[in-house]
C-alpha cells in the first residue's frame, strides 16, 4: 500500500507527523467532495466564506474581564465592616474570567500558621480551570501569600477555588491581584472571605458572616 506522509512546519522546517494510507485519504476526500458539493448548492461566494468564519471564531473560548474592590469599613461608611464590591459576579459556563481584585485595605487578617488559604486553589480539571493554581500581585506571580501577610481571600469552596489578598504595603494606595480562569460547569456558588478581617473577639463577626460584605455569589449561567 502507498503511504503518504503529511508535513507541517514547526520552527520554520518541515517535520514529518504522520502518515495515511490511501484509504484513509479516500475517506477524507469523500468528506471534502460533500462539503464542496454543499457549498456549491448554498452559491458558494465569499459571503459564504465570511459565514464559516464566524463559526470559527464563534467556538472560541471568549474572555471576560471582571474587576471587584475590597473597600475598607472607612471607605463603605460602617467602620470595622471591610466589603467587597460587587459581592456577585454572572458569566456564562466556558468564558474565561479576567477577574481583577483591587484592594485598598492596608490592614492584615493573619490566617492560622496551618491554615491552608495562604495558597492559591483553582487548578481543579472537575470545573475546566485553566488557571493552573497561580495569580499575579501587582503584575507578579506568585501561589501563594505568606499567611501572616493576608488581608482577604475570596474562597469559593463549591469550584475549589482560594484567591488570596495580601494587604496593602507601606507606601501604596492599593494593591492588586488578578486571578484568570474559566468555569465548565453551571451553578450558584457561595463564596466568602476566609481571613478573620470581621469583628469580635475571633474576626469571624459582623462582615465575616454578612452577605454583600465578605460573603457573595459566583454565578455561572
Ligand atoms: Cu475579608
Amino acid at each position: 500500500m502507498k503511504l503518504i506522509q503529511r508535513r507541517r512546519t514547526v520552527n520554520g522546517s518541515a517535520k514529518p507527523i504522520a502518515a495515511f494510507s490511501n484509504r484513509r485519504l479516500a475517506k477524507v476526500g469523500a468528506a471534502g467532495a460533500v462539503a464542496t458539493a454543499a457549498l456549491l448548492l448554498s452559491g458558494c461566494t465569499s459571503s459564504t466564506s465570511a459565514t464559516a468564519a464566524k463559526d470559527v471564531s464563534a467556538v472560541s473560548p471568549s474572555v471576560v474581564h471582571e474587576q471587584m474592590v475590597i473597600q475598607t469599613g472607612k471607605m463603605d461608611g460602617k467602620p470595622g465592616w471591610p466589603k467587597i464590591v460587587p459581592s456577585d459576579l454572572t458569566f456564562a459556563a466556558g468564558t474565561t474570567v479576567d477577574l481583577k481584585i483591587v484592594n485598598y485595605d492596608d490592614g492584615t487578617a493573619p490566617l492560622s500558621p496551618v491554615s491552608p488559604y495562604g495558597h492559591v486553589w483553582g487548578s481543579d480539571p472537575t470545573f475546566g480551570l485553566v488557571n493552573g493554581g497561580s495569580e499575579t500581585v501587582d503584575g507578579k506571580a506568585v501561589t501563594e501569600i505568606a499567611n501572616n501577610l493576608v488581608s482577604h481571600t475570596l474562597t469559593v469552596p463549591g469550584l475549589l477555588i482560594n484567591i488570596p489578598i495580601p494587604a496593602v504595603p507601606s507606601g501604596q494606595k492599593s494593591i492588586t491581584v488578578e486571578f484568570t480562569f474559566q468555569v465548565l460547569k453551571t451553578g450558584k456558588f457561595f463564596w466568602q472571605c476566609e481571613a478573620p478581617c470581621g469583628s469580635g473577639s475571633t474576626g469571624m463577626g459582623g462582615a465575616m458572616n454578612s452577605m454583600g460584605w465578605m460573603q457573595g455569589y459566583i454565578n455561572v449561567t
